[in-house]
């Protein structure tokens, strides 16, 4: 499935500005967040100077955004993006499978609360977080993975129908999230990895490759006149750029090694 020449328009015309991102800053504890590569362990001095950056770059697109303070109970509370779902109508709270990231939701419910009438929640045994669900106009497409499981995305779905929006389902092979592998840039372009690029759900998207060597790369934002992309990825950044779209670096290695991007760091509305 792609854009229909209607929601095309749609998209062109009614491209929503994000106005706010919700952001946590990391906790010395981030050293101890989940990771599943071999890259070492954040630093945590530098992932503080990367998130101040990174914050920095989303007020260059023209987002207010709102730090939380870091939570050290939580190592892994900077990736705010698994926590909920945000649409311009509501806020669905996720629910988080891994033990340590357990509550991590129920601390985001009350911030949301001071932005959304409407809260919606995933309840368990559903599981769902928010790095597998990947917007496009009203459709969301929901990744099944080790973190989200059918029984959260048949949730999502009927929540999302009853405000009027789609919801599909994507099973995963190998990715943590959706999201780790493929990113929505608008005009019906979709920049993907991995897995994701002979996809045949998305074959009526234009797709703009990553290379596998660059793949931690396809998890980029774009947000309002721009796309937020990670530092050092010469091939992606050129590749978006020749797509037409203008582009923010931001350094995040620190994130990289727990397996975040730059996606996984606010929750955008
Ligand atoms: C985790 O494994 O939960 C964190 N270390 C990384 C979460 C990344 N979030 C995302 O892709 N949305």
């Amino acid at each position: 499935m792609g854009l229909s020449r209607k929601d095309k328009k749609k998209d062109k015309d009614e491209r929503k500005m994000y106005e706010k991102a919700i952001v946590r800053k990391p906790g010395k504890t981030i050293v101890d967040g989940i990771s599943s590569n071999d890259l070492g362990k954040p630093i945590y001095k530098k992932a503080l100077k990367q998130h101040r950056n990174y914050v920095e770059a989303l007020e260059r697109c023209g987002v207010e955004v709102i730090v939380l303070e870091a939570d050290v109970r939580f190592p892994d509370s900077t990736f705010v993006e698994d926590t909920a779902i945000v649409t311009e109508k509501c806020a669905i709270i996720a629910q988080p499978c891994v033990e340590s990231r357990s509550g991590e939701e129920i601390k985001i419910k009350r911030r949301l609360e001071e932005f959304y009438d409407r809260i919606e929640i995933v309840e368990s045994p559903g599981t769902i977080e928010g790095g597998d669900v990947l917007r496009v106009c009203d459709h969301f497409y929901i990744g099944l993975s080790t973190r989200t499981n059918k029984e959260g995305a048949k949730q999502l779905i009927n929540i999302l129908e009853k405000y009027d929006y789609t919801g599909s389902t994507v099973p995963l092979k190998k990715a943590l999230h959706l999201k780790s592998g493929i990113a929505y840039l608008g005009d019906n372009n979709l920049l993907a990895a991995g897995e994701f690029i002979d996809n045949p759900i998305f074959n009526n998207f234009n797709i703009i490759k990553v290379d596998n060597d660059e793949r931690y790369a396809s998890n980029c934002i774009r947000v309002n006149d721009y796309v937020l992309v990670a530092e050092g990825y010469q091939k992606t950044i050129k590749a978006i750029e020749r797509a037409g779209y203008k582009t923010i670096r931001v350094d995040v290695s620190e994130f990289r090694k727990l397996d975040g991007g730059l996606s996984c760091l606010s929750l955008r509305f």
